[in-house]
Parts: C-alpha cells; sequence; structure tokens
C-alpha cells in the first residue's frame, strides 16, 4: 500500500463553530477541502499512529463520498482500525456510545445536524475526543491552527470499500471494520431503562404514540427500539427511512419544521405521545396531545422525575444547562440539594464536568437532553425519558408538565431566531448592544429594573479554561431575562437568537400562551436592538 503525499493550500474558512465545521455541500465538494479538515484534525491531534476510531453519518447527502475519503487519510496516517456504521450510518448519540464502550480514540461524525440536505444543502464533519464527546475548545482551535498552515495531507491510492454489509477489511495495516451502528445504542438504552415497563406501554390497545425520524439517522435506531424491542405498533413510527436530502425536509424538530407532525398531534383525536429528531439524532421535541413541552421544562422534568428511571435511581450528581436555557432547571437541583452549572451554548462544555463526575443531567433550550450515559445530547434517550415517565406516573404529558409548574413554578420562555440575515448588520447589532451594556447596568427598562447587563463569559470549573462572549444577557430583578446571541451552526449569512424567560409563581397565570406572557420582554428586546427596524423583518423565521 503506497502512501501519497498530496500537495494542497489551506483553506482559511475552517475554524468549527459550535458543533463542528459545517459548510454548503458544494464547499466540501471543493478539490482537497474535506481532506485539508481531516489532515489538520490527525496533525492537532499529534499524529494518529496506532489509533483506534470510528466514523459514520447522518446519511445525508456526501455522507458516503465523505466516508471514503476519511478511510483513505485514516489508512495513510497509520491509524490502525476504523469502525464505519454499515451503509454510513451513525448517529451523534450512537457514536459517543461506540467510543466509550470500544475505548476508542475518537470518531468523526458526518452530519450538518439540523440543517437541510441535499446537493444544495449543508454539510458537516465534528471530531469526537476519547471521552465520547465533542472536542473541546481547544483541541478545536488547534485544528483551526493546523488548517491555516496545511499544505499536504496524506492518502492512498483504494478503490471505495463496501459499506452496505457487516464485513472487516485491511488496508495495508488498518482494519476497516463495517459495524452495526444500532445494537450497542439500543443495549444500552436496554441498561438504563426498563423496557418492561415503558413496552408495556407501548403495547396497550389504548395507547398511541408517534415518532418523527424526519428521514434521518433515527429511523433504524427507532424501528430496532420501539418497534422490535419494546413492540410498539409499526405505524407509530413516521418516516424512518434515512434520505439524502431528508425527503426534501429540514431535519429541525421543531414546530415549524415537524409541521406534520405537529398537526398529527394538535388534532382532534390526537396519540397520547410525539417526538420528533433531528438529522444526526441528538436533537429532540416532545409533544402530548395538544401540548408542546418547552425543552427548558422537559430537562427539568427529567431530572425532577429522574428517580422513576431506572439508570438514576441511586439519585442525581448535579445538572447543568447551557446559559440560554430556561432557569427551570436551577429550581430542581435547588429541591434535590445538588449543583446546577450554567455553561456557554454547544454540549462540549459538558464534558469536562460528566468526565469529572459531577453531572448526571444537563440539557439546552435548543431541544438537546441527555445524561452522564454518553458524552452528547441523546434525543431518542429523551424520548425514552418521557414514556417512562408516563408509564411510571400513569398520567399524561400535559399532567406531568402542569404538575411540575405547580410545585417549582413556570418558567414562561421562547427563542425567536431570525435566520439568513445580512452579516454585517446581523454583527452591527450585536456589537452595538455589547458597547451599551455597562450603561444599562443598574437602570430602569420599561417598567423593569436592571441588575445585570453582561456579555456571558465561562470559566470551567475542573481545567480553568476561560470562553469569553459567549452572549449578551439582560437580567431584571424579577429574574426575567433577555439574552441574545449569533448563531454558531449556520451556513449562510448570520442567525441572531433572541431568548426571552420570565418566571410565573401565581398558578392562576399559568396557562398563557408564552408569546403573551412574554410580551413585554419581546418588546423590550426591540428597544434594545432595533432588530425588526434594522433587517426590515417583521417577525422572527422561528419562534420557539
Ligand atoms: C445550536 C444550538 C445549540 C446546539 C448546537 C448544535 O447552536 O443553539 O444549543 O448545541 O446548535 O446542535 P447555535 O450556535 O446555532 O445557536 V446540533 O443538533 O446542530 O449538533
Ligand atoms: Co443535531
Amino acid at each position: 500500500m503506497q502512501i501519497k503525499t498530496i500537495t494542497t493550500k489551506p483553506f482559511a474558512d475552517q475554524r468549527p463553530g459550535t458543533s463542528g465545521l459545517r459548510k454548503k455541500v458544494t464547499v466540501f465538494q471543493e478539490p482537497h477541502y474535506l481532506e485539508n479538515f481531516v489532515q489538520a484534525t490527525f496533525n492537532a491531534l499529534g499524529g494518529v499512529e496506532g489509533q483506534q476510531i470510528a466514523v459514520g453519518g447522518d446519511g445525508r447527502f456526501h455522507n458516503l463520498e465523505a466516508l471514503q475519503i476519511i478511510i483513505r487519510l485514516a489508512a495513510a496516517n497509520g491509524i490502525k482500525k476504523i469502525m464505519v456504521g454499515l451503509s454510513g450510518i451513525l448517529s451523534t448519540p450512537a457514536a459517543s456510545c461506540i467510543i466509550r464502550k470500544y475505548r476508542l480514540d475518537g470518531a468523526f461524525i458526518l452530519s450538518a445536524s439540523h440543517n437541510p440536505g441535499g446537493p444544495e444543502g449543508d454539510f458537516g464533519i465534528k471530531f469526537n475526543t476519547a471521552n465520547g464527546g465533542p472536542a473541546p475548545e481547544k483541541i478545536t482551535e488547534k485544528i483551526y491552527q493546523e488548517s491555516l498552515g496545511l499544505t499536504s495531507y496524506r492518502t492512498i491510492d483504494h478503490p471505495d470499500i463496501e459499506l452496505d454489509q457487516i464485513a472487516v477489511f485491511t488496508l495495508g495495516d488498518l482494519q476497516v471494520e463495517v459495524f452495526d451502528p444500532v445494537s450497542d445504542y439500543a443495549e444500552l438504552m436496554a441498561e438504563i431503562f426498563d423496557f418492561d415497563l415503558i413496552g408495556g406501554l407501548l403495547r396497550k390497545p389504548d395507547f398511541s404514540f408517534r415518532f418523527d425520524a424526519m428521514h434521518a439517522v433515527t429511523g433504524p435506531y427507532a424501528e430496532e427500539i420501539f418497534v422490535k424491542r419494546l413492540g410498539a405498533p409499526a405505524d407509530s413510527l413516521l418516516n424512518c427511512t434515512p434520505k439524502a436530502d431528508f425527503g426534501g425536509g429540514h431535519p429541525d424538530p421543531n414546530l415549524k419544521y415537524a409541521a406534520k407532525l405537529v398537526a398529527v398531534m394538535f388534532a382532534a383525536k390526537a396519540p397520547a405521545f410525539g417526538a420528533a429528531s433531528d438529522g444526526d439524532g441528538d436533537r429532540n421535541m416532545i409533544l402530548g396531545d395538544n401540548f408542546f413541552v418547552n425543552p427548558s421544562d422537559s430537562v427539568a422534568i427529567i431530572a425532577a422525575n429522574a428517580h422513576l428511571i431506572k439508570g438514576y435511581k441511586t439519585g442525581l450528581k448535579g445538572l447543568a444547562r447551557s446559559m440560554p436555557t430556561s432557569c427551570a432547571l436551577d429550581a430542581v437541583a435547588k429541591d434535590l440539594g445538588i449543583d446546577c452549572f450554567e455553561t456557554p451554548t454547544g454540549w462540549k462544555f459538558f464534558g469536562n464536568l460528566l468526565d469529572a463526575g459531577r453531572l448526571s443531567i444537563c440539557g439546552e433550550e435548543s431541544f438537546g437532553t441527555s445524561s452522564d450515559h454518553v458524552r452528547e445530547k441523546d434525543g431518542l434517550w429523551a424520548v425514552l425519558c418521557w414514556l417512562n415517565l408516563m408509564a411510571a406516573k400513569k398520567m399524561s404529558v400535559k399532567d406531568i408538565v402542569n404538575e411540575h409548574w405547580q410545585k417549582f413554578g413556570r418558567n414562561f420562555y421562547s427563542r425567536h431566531d431570525y435566520e439568513e440575515i445580512d452579516s454585517e448588520i446581523a454583527h452591527g447589532i450585536v456589537d452595538n448592544l455589547r458597547r451599551r451594556l455597562k450603561s444599562l447596568q443598574g437602570g430602569i427598562l420599561g417598567s423593569l429594573k436592571i441588575t445585570r447587563a453582561d456579555d456571558f463569559s465561562y470559566l470551567d470549573p475542573v481545567d480553568g479554561a476561560l470562553t469569553q462572549n459567549q452572549g449578551l444577557r439582560i437580567i431584571f430583578k424579577n429574574r426575567s431575562r433577555i439574552i441574545i446571541r449569533l448563531s454558531g451552526t449556520g451556513t449562510s449569512g448570520a442567525t441572531l437568537r433572541l431568548y426571552f424567560e420570565k418566571i410565573e409563581k401565581n398558578p392562576r397565570k399559568m396557562n398563557q400562551d408564552p408569546q403573551t406572557a412574554l410580551r413585554q420582554l419581546i418588546e423590550l428586546a426591540e428597544i434594545l436592538t432595533g432588530i425588526k427596524k434594522l433587517t426590515g423583518r417583521t417577525q422572527p423565521t422561528v419562534i420557539t
């Protein structure tokens, strides 16, 4: 096997964002583009000779081509073993599970998550390290620095490997193992959850639920877990065949892009439970009969009831949420007498706390929830948590949520996204507000007193790493919050995210529509930022 050194020129735009490198498919199709990034990763790791890694993706367009490129670079860089998901499929949480179970050195996950796919859509690649989690900032930054100075990469001449059958191949010193990407993950779920309890619920003739895989990666996982192992009727599952273009959809499990499921769940005779997951299987949306569970509430409710789940019976070590996520989780931590950490947006910031054993359950407002069973957010895990709670408490989704609000109060919460706006305008809006933060501190806005106005920074309590400029926060005396930050996962223009939170303790006011309850904060945000005026948009692209 002859190793070839290919001369290349650095690309200036390979800095990973919130979750890996995401670009248009056409960018990844440029000669050397993916090769450069993979070689830069290997270099940043100080060489990968003798290492074992996994690779797979969400099945989107360009997945298979990219896999073959990575296999060839792995062979040329001295990797000993590469585990490749059958047909190129591997969900993000399953990748994390595999790394941990087989003590691999890392994995490449090929996905642009919830971004649309197809030839005109997005592609992405992220690297996870030996703990199973997304590479921390110090590594992603090193990859970027390596990419800027890269002049060559190493590969081999070899025909494509057959990925549609479980098999083992050898390429020189490299062993390529095509493996079943579902079974290890399904085993892990069976360890955490009482499948008899959940199966009992799913098989009840008067219970019905829908899970929408959105033509993305969770289809095969859902079939194995819900139908084969838990005995649910096959028609409970929707869109379970992964497709390169996600069936033309936008694999983002929210109220806008999962519209078909939402229509079923908000119909007159709706199923008792509905859920959806995203492109790479790490997000989840939870719905009840005519009821939407806000993701910030979801993680808080799972944590508050975790003693009812087999894997968490012995108690929780600590909780954590990303900064923009509502403080509903903090109230649960206080009640349980455990820590609640506040981290920057992105799963990589939970890794150290999880590894240090200081954290059991964590979540983000962006439909991400998980625990210390892996080092990624995990869509199907969250779905199983909810089914477990419904079975154990013998209550509907709506009643479980209402019970929680009665005990802890309701944190009214909403996120407004303005997608694909002019990058200069978006940065101008944020920069302008950032400059005024000091003068806002201690002042009055509308009728509300501002107790804190800052740009969030995070000092990792485990390794002392400082991460700055993670979102502008306006916090009021009544603990309401307005947060604004720029997305780090988009591929065209800029996406501005505004987050609103208001705590309501009066039970009679808890059933308002969140947009109504948050109206004052929404209006104040416009006064503060002038987004509508400056972008010409009359409303957000997505409201959650
Ligand atoms: C978004 C979410 C963030 C999430 C990230 C990756 O990032 O806000 O909470 O961790 O996506 O999720 P941003 O920078 O666009 O706000 V996924 O499912 O794309 O891996
Ligand atoms: Co995702």
